[in-house]
């Protein structure tokens, strides 16, 4: 089954709304796992309200890793329930609507990665501070030209990964969202296949962003290298998998 992990921190005024978006977008069926840092986050209090009129199962993990955007999405992705794992936002960011076709490309057994991706035609970036956009869409439209990883839009969190990837990578990550780069660019150079769907990524109207670009642009940059560093491989594994 699909496990959808959102990480959250004082979701309160967005919770409900991402619940029904779900709700009225998803049709798989899935597991919704809600990962909090603290006991009094005020996600949990309407989380807990709504859950039970809701048509999926709603799981809460307390973050285990260390408080923080990285250790709750470690934390969500590491739980080894599910064949697949997607990784959503409380504030309303993802565009819910390819959840299901998200699916359908991994549950085929075609593809092992499947990405959400603003810079492809059709996807789009709306809001948001124009520089970490910048960045954004240069390193994923530059490590496609440059690597040939197999989507354009390598920074993106909204990612769903077959249960293999999770299992063969090991994650290095130290600081926050770089996390769903180091996976992509790893499950390229181990010739897993990935593919992207275009995908609509809108900037929160309630609460604020805990999103640290000067602290974390360096950690983003490590695996930038690597991709550059591991282009070959990658390139390499995907010819090996398609003769065979
Ligand atoms: N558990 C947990 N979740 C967080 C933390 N910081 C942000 N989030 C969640 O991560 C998602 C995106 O966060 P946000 O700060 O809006 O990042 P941005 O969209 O890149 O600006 C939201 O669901 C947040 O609630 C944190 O420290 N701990
Ligand atoms: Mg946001």
């Amino acid at each position: 089954m699909l496990k959808l992990v959102c990480p959250v921190y004082n979701e309160d005024a967005n919770i409900v709304p991402l619940l029904e978006s779900l709700a009225r977008s998803v049709h798989t069926p899935f597991e919704l796992v809600v990962v909090y840092d603290r006991d009094d986050d005020t996600t949990l209090p309407p989380l807990r309200a709504a859950a039970a009129r809701m048509p999926f199962a709603i799981r809460e993990l307390r973050n285990a890793e260390g408080r923080g955007v990285l250790g709750a999405v470690k934390t969500g992705l590491r739980d080894d329930s599910g064949d697949a794992a997607l990784v959503i936002m409380a504030d309303l960011a993802d565009d819910l609507r390819i959840v299901d076709e998200m699916y359908a490309l991994v549950s085929s057994g075609r593809f092992d990665l499947v990405a959400g991706s603003r810079y492809m035609r059709g996807g789009r970036q709306i809001g948001g501070p124009w520089f970490k956009g910048l960045l954004s869409r240069t390193a994923g439209l530059s490590l496609y030209l440059l690597t040939g990883l197999p989507t354009r839009d390598a920074t993106n969190n909204f990612k769903m990964y077959a249960r293999p990837v999770l299992d063969a990578i090991e994650i290095e990550s130290k600081a926050g969202f770089e996390i769903a780069m180091e996976i992509t660019v790893k499950a390229y150079a181990l010739g897993f296949r990935i593919t992207e769907i275009p995908s609509t990524w809108t900037d929160r109207v309630a609460g604020e962003s805990r999103f640290l670009l000067a602290k974390w642009l360096p950690h983003y940059l490590r695996w930038y290298w690597y991709a550059l560093a591991h282009a070959g491989a990658g390139r390499r594994a995907l010819i090996l998998k398609e003769r065979t």
